[in-house]
Formats: C-alpha cells, sequence, structure tokens
C-alpha cells in the first residue's frame, strides 16, 4: 500500500506563483527584501530553487503584464534551462485606472474591449510560453446599491468569457476563479463556486472552476465545493493559500492544516490527483515578511504533507463504517489518518529520488540566498500590492 502512496505522491506537482518571489506587503506598506527577482527571469530562476529542493514544483504561473517580456518563447526557454517550465498564465485586468468600474463587465464598451484585448493577449502569451491554462479573475464588482445593474453585468461578463473560450485553442483551457469580496465590498460579479461553475457549464468542457482557499466566507465548508466540482468534471485546481481573516494569502496549510487535509481527502475521493482530471494544484502567496524561496518550499511541504495524510485514509474502514453509520467509527478512521506523522515518509521518498531528506535545510545550507542578495541590487516588487 505504502508503494502506490510513494507512487502517488511522486508524481505529485504543485505549481509556484511568480509573484511570490518579488517584494510584497500589506496595504500598509511594501517591505524590501535582499536578492529579490529584478526581473521574470530571476523569478523564474528562484522557483528553479523550489524545484531543485522538492522535486515536486516543475512550474511556474506568470502574471501578465507583472511578467511581461519582449519573447516569452525566450523566457519559455530560460525555464526549461533552469528546470523548470511555464504553467498557468494568470490575466490582470485590476490594475489599469480604466478599471475603476469594472473590466469585462464595465459599463463602457470601451473599457470592456480594451479588458477582452488583454484576456486574448494572454492566450496568445500561452501559445508563445506552451502554457496550457488561463486562469481569470476579475476584480469587477460594486460598492454601492444600484451602482450598476447586477443583471447587465453578468450579460456583460458571459460575452467575454464566450469570446475568451472561442479563442482558446486545441488542449487549452480556461480557469475560472471566484471570490467573495475585495476589492468590491457590495457585490462582486464572480463571487462564488455557483457562478463560476454556471458560467463555464454553458461554455464547454474547456472552462473549469479555480478553488482559491483564502476567498470564501469564513466557515465555508470548502471540501464540499471541492467535491461537487471535482464529481462534475469542473475543478480546474487550486490556487492554494491560508487565511485567519480574508484573503490573506499566507502559506499553505498555516493557518488551518485540518482543512487543507480534509480538502485534499475530498481530491483523493473524487480521483482528483489523477493526473488525467486536470486538477492544478497552484499556490497563490504572498510573502510579506518571510524569506520568498523558503516560503514556498514550506507551502510545497504542507502540500504534500496533507496529500500523504489523505492518501493514509483507510478508505474501506471509512465505507464500512459510513454505511454501518457508524457515525464516532467514521470520523476516527478519517482523524487516524489525520493524525499521523508523515514527515518520515517524504523524507524517505525524497531520499529515494536523489533530494535531500529535508528541503528546507538543504535551501538554507545552499548559499543561494546569499549569493542572491549579493548579485541582486534592487530587487523589484511583486505585482501584487504595487
Ligand atoms: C485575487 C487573486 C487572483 C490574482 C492573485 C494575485 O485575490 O487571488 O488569483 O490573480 O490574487
Ligand atoms: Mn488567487
Ligand atoms: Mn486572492
Amino acid at each position: 500500500m505504502t508503494t502506490d502512496i510513494k507512487a502517488t505522491l511522486r508524481a505529485q506537482r504543485i505549481e509556484t506563483p511568480s509573484w511570490a518571489y518579488g517584494n510584497s506587503g500589506t496595504r500598509f506598506k511594501v517591505f524590501a527584501q535582499k536578492g529579490v527577482p529584478r526581473d521574470p527571469y530571476e523569478k523564474l530562476a528562484d522557483a528553479a530553487q523550489v524545484h531543485a529542493h522538492t522535486g515536486a514544483a516543475p512550474t511556474v504561473a506568470l502574471h501578465i503584464p507583472w511578467d511581461a517580456v519582449d519573447d516569452y518563447a525566450d523566457l519559455a526557454r530560460h525555464a526549461r534551462e533552469h528546470g523548470v517550465a511555464i504553467g498557468a498564465i494568470n490575466s490582470n485586468v485590476f490594475q489599469d485606472d480604466d478599471y475603476m468600474l469594472g473590466s469585462v463587465t464595465n459599463p463602457d464598451p470601451r473599457v470592456r474591449r480594451k479588458a477582452l484585448g488583454h484576456l486574448l493577449e494572454c492566450v496568445d502569451v500561452m501559445d508563445a510560453t506552451g502554457s496550457d491554462t488561463l486562469k481569470l479573475w476579475f476584480s469587477d464588482g460594486l460598492n454601492y446599491p444600484g451602482q450598476d445593474d447586477l443583471r447587465a453585468r453578468q450579460d456583460r461578463l458571459a460575452e467575454a468569457l464566450s469570446a475568451v473560450y472561442e479563442r482558446l485553442g486545441d488542449g487549452q483551457r480556461f480557469l475560472l476563479e471566484y471570490k467573495l469580496f475585495e476589492p468590491a465590498f457590495y457585490a462582486t460579479d464572480v463571487p462564488d463556486w455557483g457562478t463560476a461553475y454556471a458560467h463555464c457549464l454553458r461554455l464547454g468542457p474547456k472552462a473549469q472552476v479555480v478553488v482559491d482557499t483564502g476567498h470564501h466566507a469564513p466557515g465555508t465548508n470548502i471540501e464540499f465545493i471541492v467535491a461537487f466540482l471535482l464529481r462534475e468534471g469542473r475543478l480546474g485546481g487550486f490556487d492554494f493559500n491560508s487565511r485567519f481573516y480574508a484573503d490573506d494569502d499566507l502559506m499553505v496549510g498555516a493557518a488551518d492544516p485540518f482543512q487543507l487535509f480534509r480538502i485534499m481527502h475530498e481530491v483523493v475521493r473524487g480521483g482528483g490527483l489523477d493526473p488525467r482530471t486536470g486538477v492544478a494544484f497552484m499556490l497563490d502567496q504572498c510573502h510579506n515578511i518571510e524569506p520568498k524561496i523558503p516560503g514556498q518550499i514550506r507551502s510545497v511541504m504542507n502540500v504534500q504533507e496533507a496529500t500523504a495524510k489523505a492518501l493514509l485514509v483507510d478508505a474501506a474502514a471509512l465505507r464500512a463504517a459510513q454505511d454501518a453509520g457508524d457515525v464516532l467509527g467514521a470520523n476516527a478512521v478519517l482523524m487516524d489518518a489525520y493524525n499521523t506523522d508523515v514527515r518520515p515518509l517524504l523524507a524517505e521518498l525524497r531520499e529515494e529520488s536523489g533530494l535531500d531528506p529535508d528541503p528546507m535545510a538543504a535551501y538554507a545550507r545552499s548559499g543561494y540566498s546569499d549569493k542572491i542578495a549579493a548579485e541582486r541590487v534592487g530587487g523589484t516588487q511583486a505585482g501584487w500590492g504595487a
């Protein structure tokens, strides 16, 4: 059994976001750290370190235009030279002045055209980099009742999504990301999984929902959403991060490792670890006070630990207890798995793959952080929080 678990863990891929490597902060202050990347090329070099020490993070998500370059094919080549590849392309229609009242749902058709133009350009970036996934998040929404027409905004959204869908090539897909609030505080145009799901359903199988774990109301049962979407074949992936209050973008599994385990249990239950289902395990975090690269390494390890625990759930015993209506027995099966220390198993797995059993220590010893601090002067701010 351990052999199967190990094989599954070995095959799991976790994508890191380019924007995690730059300086970032809160609404009140961006903290500068030494050695942060000055351009997308250096972000990819840093992401490659996460992969080198974990063996589990071979792709890196880009955010356009934060990662704008003249030659995307060259950026993809650079990534490959460092042993990684370009992952999802994240669009950004939330930072231009034009988007104050929305992007694709803006009442002004000129702004809507501009936003759609950007989304289509992102598909060009996919073509140039070989990426198969476009991630769409819209900050669109209203601060005040009556500010705009809720229904008309859904029509505008549907129109833009349909145009993007039509532009997708073979083997390409888009993931629609929902978020309850922020920056809009009264109504958000894609506030929840149901809205995202309904739009995707109309379009077809290349439109799927992405679950950002920080985008729900407190207390939301995220594993239910995961189970439902996976069952319907519409779970495109995750933006993993953790939160105590709102969209905190903290390290995965830091706030609520038990929730992460429950989510991964539903992923396992629904077959989502099979790469053919296309569930992408992406991180979406901002490291404000912790060093960037180790922050990503820690998150990758936390996802692996939650996954290992979920794989340890005794499915037969769980089913038997459930069928027998044994409430406490069923719960105990789940908790037994959660309470297992899987760190030795993961350490063993890494050693078998020729990696250091302790990626955090291996990175600390590598001298990479001193090297970049000496070499790089004037690192840029991560786009988010800019
Ligand atoms: C929005 C979001 C979305 C953006 C990213 C920077 O809160 O989660 O995924 O692209 O943050
Ligand atoms: Mn996100
Ligand atoms: Mn977010």
